[in-house]
């Protein structure tokens, strides 16, 4: 999952780190012609580094000495670190220490940050995250002090991770504690998919009837796509597997008269959750759209999730959007997780239309679902 998204955020990391470094290093090349001339005036045998261990001069004058100390205070700005760096286990593995601090500039970041956006947008990532990604990062890492070389690279991780926290950070909703509330009040928690044809309602619907029975809940299915050939037998035969009770009509029944139908059920026998599939549409088509709206003034769903296919990218985002106008969706599942290398999808859709993801499914048997964590993404990525 999210390969590839993986791969272009840490090439991204070491890009910017390499060229923040090695400019800074080619900068301090330049001022060892300073630093030679420090030494040469503090006039002793000790070299440059000598002079900053704490008794750097046994032989000399009291005037000598004096002037030894001046020298380290003046120079003693570009150098305070050296002191705990020259102990330090990275120093011996190679890494370059900054004798002065450095601070990150705009012009340090502005090239490679653009670089960053290019590729998430070949990664599917929407426009406006890509933005907001970026501007982020940026506001993190200009102004920061780099004092070591791998300094550049742990604050761009640092703000790639918080970045992209923001971005997921939706408020969510806690469907347990829905259901508990629904219950309280004698109802059931009415759930409603939408979603262009083949995304996987179906077998989410399955998935999470599965998924709520073992959390002890009891769920029904709706079978309110009426529209497609085989949808009703897809779904009676999922049904029969997982053991939960469907309410179906017959093909080209009305949707909304099947999902009142289920709500009725689901009242007259206490049952948890009422799950309504719907028939696959395309977010253009209005008739279709509108029997959408009609199922949703019939039952007066508590929640109308979107599903995406994860795969799709930028078009699940904006059926998403299309879908949010038209009905207005709470939530949003992401199904073929599994197949997704670019992350796109996950990472745009829930900032772009405000509503948070849900659930992902990750491949095609019943359990193949997750709750959806933004803190969860971010480890698949950076962990
Ligand atoms: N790999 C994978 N395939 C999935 C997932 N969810 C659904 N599918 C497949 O996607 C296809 C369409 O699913 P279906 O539920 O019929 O879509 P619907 O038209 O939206 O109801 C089926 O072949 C499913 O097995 C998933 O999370 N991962
Ligand atoms: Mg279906």
């Amino acid at each position: 999952m999210f390969e590839s998204l993986k791969k272009r955020l840490s090439g991204a990391i070491g890009k910017i780190s390499d060229k923040v470094s090695k400019e800074e290093e080619e900068a301090q090349k330049k001022d060892e012609t300073l630093t030679g001339k420090v030494t040469k005036e503090v006039g002793t045998e000790t070299d440059f580094y000598g002079v900053l261990q704490k008794e750097p001069v046994t032989k000399g004058t009291v005037k000598e000495k004096e002037t030894i100390k001046a020298s380290t205070e003046t120079i003693e700005e570009k150098t305070d670190e050296i002191e705990s760096l020259q102990s330090d286990e990275e120093d011996k593995s190679g890494l370059l220490s900054f004798i002065r601090h450095k601070t990150i500039s705009e012009k340090d970041v502005d090239d490679i940050l653009f670089e960053l956006e290019m590729a998430l947008l070949e990664g599917d990532v929407a426009l406006e995250v890509a933005e907001q990604i970026v501007n982020t990062v940026k506001e993190d890492l200009v102004g920061r002090k780099i004092k070591r070389r791998n300094d550049v690279a742990e604050f761009t991780k640092d703000a790639l991770k918080n970045a992209i926290s923001e971005i997921l950070n939706v408020d969510s909703q806690d469907i347990d504690d829905l259901i508990v509330e629904k219950r309280k009040q004698g109802e059931p928690l009415k759930i409603m998919f939408v979603g262009i044809n083949g995304t996987g309602k179906t077998t989410t619907i399955a998935k999470l009837a599965t998924f709520f029975i073992e959390k002890n809940y009891t769920p029904v299915i709706a079978a309110s796509d009426t529209f497609r050939a085989g949808a009703i037998e897809q779904i009676t035969h999922h049904a029969d597997k997982i053991g939960v009770k469907i309410i179906k009509h017959k093909k080209g029944a009305d949707p909304a008269a099947v999902a009142y139908d289920a709500v009725d059920h689901a009242k007259a026998q206490g049952k948890d959750i009422v799950l309504v599939d719907t028939a696959g549409r395309m977010q253009t088509n209005v008739n279709l759209m509108d029997e959408m709206k009609k199922i949703k003034r019939v039952i007066k769903p508590d929640l109308i999730i979107f599903v995406g296919d994860a795969l799709t990218g930028n078009d699940a985002v904006e059926q998403a959007r299309k879908f949010d106008e038209a009905v207005g969706i709470d939530g949003v599942i992401l199904t073929k997780a599994d197949a997704d290398a670019k992350g796109g999808a996950a990472l745009s859709i829930g900032y772009v239309i405000n509503k948070p993801i849900q659930f992902l499914g990750t491949g095609q048997s019943y359990s193949d679902i997750i709750e959806f964590h933004p803190n969860w993404m971010v480890e698949q990525v950076f962990g």
